[in-house]
């Protein structure tokens, strides 16, 4: 079922009628027909995950990719609201989590959808933001005093930068466990190079971080 509303949805996308997109996607939530998870992993994620442009056209059809990320992403806005319902009805775990992109990396969708994640699980979750300088990060970690943090990364090339704040990330706060995802992981010898607590290969794996741990 949730392929037949992704093939709708992707339609609506093929024509940027962001209105409509928007409009299609809340009636599917507010009549049950998907939860907020199936939303998330089924309609949006794979709606730019798997958007490619035609060959012939490659040269003049970014703009269709970020036109359709910039609608994705207030789709994602806009579904806080639901996000915050649910959580009245879950029971909290007292635990704190930061939810950040490391310096140059500017994918960020996944990190929202991460952040949405954690707060569905019941714990107090903030998204700092896109390209965040490592002073920054450790100054947030100051401020903010998480219990986990958690570093979305989807360019490999960041990778060397994401050793560099998982680094002093230990160093400064040793108790501040560290949980890394995203694309860039999927690359052979990613993972090796950063210094890591728990690595997540996708965001349904989060609740088994909170059994693991005993919250
Ligand atoms: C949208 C997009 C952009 C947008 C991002 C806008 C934004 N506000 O986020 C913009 C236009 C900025 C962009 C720029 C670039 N992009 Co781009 N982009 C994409 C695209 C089409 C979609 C990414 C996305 O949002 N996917 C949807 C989300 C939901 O998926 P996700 O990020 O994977 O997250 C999921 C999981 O990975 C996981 N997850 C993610 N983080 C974490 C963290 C934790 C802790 C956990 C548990 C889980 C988890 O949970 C999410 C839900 O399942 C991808 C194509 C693709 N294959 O993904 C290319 C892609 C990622 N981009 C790519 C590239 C090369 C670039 C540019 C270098 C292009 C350029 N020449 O300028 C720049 C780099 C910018 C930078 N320095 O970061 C490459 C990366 C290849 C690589 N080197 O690894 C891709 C794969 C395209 C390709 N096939 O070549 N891009």
């Amino acid at each position: 079922m949730n392929e037949q509303y992704f093939q709708e949805f992707t339609q609506i996308l093929d024509t940027e009628n962001k209105e409509k997109a928007l409009e299609y996607v809340l009636e599917l939530l507010n009549e049950k027909k998907l939860t907020l998870e199936e939303l998330y992993l089924d309609l949006l994620a794979p709606s730019l995950t798997l958007f490619s442009c035609p060959v012939q056209s490659k040269e003049i059809c970014i703009w269709k990719e970020h036109t359709r990320t910039s609608i994705v992403r207030t789709i994602l806005e806009c579904t806080f609201p639901y996000v915050t319902n649910r959580r009245k009805e879950i029971i909290k775990k007292a635990k704190k989590v930061m939810v950040v992109c490391p310096t140059e990396e500017y994918h960020e969708i996944g990190a929202i959808i991460v952040n949405n994640f954690f707060l569905l699980a019941g714990v107090d979750s903030q998204y700092i933001g896109a390209n965040t300088p490592k002073h920054d990060i450790i100054m947030a970690v100051k401020a903010i005093q998480p219990d986990y943090v958690a570093l979305s990364v989807t360019n490999y090339y960041n990778i060397v930068i994401t050793k560099q704040i998982t680094e002093a990330l230990k160093a400064q706060y040793p108790a501040v466990k560290i949980i890394v995802g995203g694309q860039a992981f999927l690359q052979q010898g990613a993972l090796e190079q950063v210094t890591y607590d728990h690595y997540l290969k996708n965001v349904q794996e989060i609740d088994a971080i909170f059994k693991k741990d005993s919250l």
